[in-house]
């Protein structure tokens, strides 16, 4: 098995974080999917990061059908509840709204990058507001709970850490830890979780 990631990718460092949790082993294939020499495109027609490809050649993506899949093949260190119901759905949420903050992060970052006069401050406007928006929710779901949800470390920490990680990364004058102490505390917790060290992007 290996998994084609980018060191920076919040969504690749999900996968990456669930692997180290549940101890299984796989090779790792740096790719630069914006670069003109990426190899992503052959395994995802997508061409994003991550992709898991099995032995027998199959691809799976995107981040959310490797961790299921992840999941399923091990029972160490479950990170989606067993079983149907409202737990599971909880956690699928809490991966939702944090994904969801990165893909708004990410399209502000790339607009960005656009020459001035080719960026929209409408849409830049629009998905700072929706970053802002999902850190209230998620800092608010959280409240004063140990864990996002239930009463375990699972995939609900695992998507919010990386979410919070990627803001850190691209967006440091953001300043989310003075707005939201209890995502600080939380961010602090999961930093010590080797899982999350050695996957940290670098910093550029
Ligand atoms: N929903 C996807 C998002 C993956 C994604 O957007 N990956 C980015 C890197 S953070 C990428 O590879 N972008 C390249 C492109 O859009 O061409 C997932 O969860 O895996």
């Amino acid at each position: 098995m290996k998994l084609i990631i980018s060191l920076t990718s919040p969504f690749a460092r999900k996968a990456r974080i669930v692997m180290a949790e549940k101890r299984i082993e796989c090779d790792i294939v740096v790719d630069a999917p914006w670069g003109p020499d990426t190899q992503t495109p052959r395994y995802n027609p997508l061409g994003k990061v991550p992709v898991l490809v099995l032995d027998d050649g199959a691809t799976l993506f995107d981040s959310r059908v490797i961790v299921e899949y992840l999941d399923s093949i091990s029972p160490v260190g479950r990170v989606i509840p067993d079983g149907g119901g409202r737990q599971r759905i909880a956690v699928r949420r809490w991966e939702a709204l944090a994904d969801g903050l990165v893909d708004a992060a990410v399209a502000t970052y790339l607009e960005r990058k656009r020459p001035a006069q080719q960026q929209n401050p409408v849409w830049i406007t629009r998905q700072q507001t929706k970053v802002a928006a999902a850190l209230e929710a998620l800092a608010h779901d959280l409240g004063g709970k140990p864990w996002c949800s239930g009463d375990v470390f699972g995939l609900a920490d695992i998507a919010l850490g990386c979410a919070l990680g990627y803001l850190d990364l691209r967006f440091p004058d953001i300043g989310w830890r003075k707005t939201y102490p209890n995502l600080t505390a939380h961010a602090a917790k999961l930093a010590e979780r080797p899982s999350f060290t050695d996957t940290a992007p670098p910093v550029s």
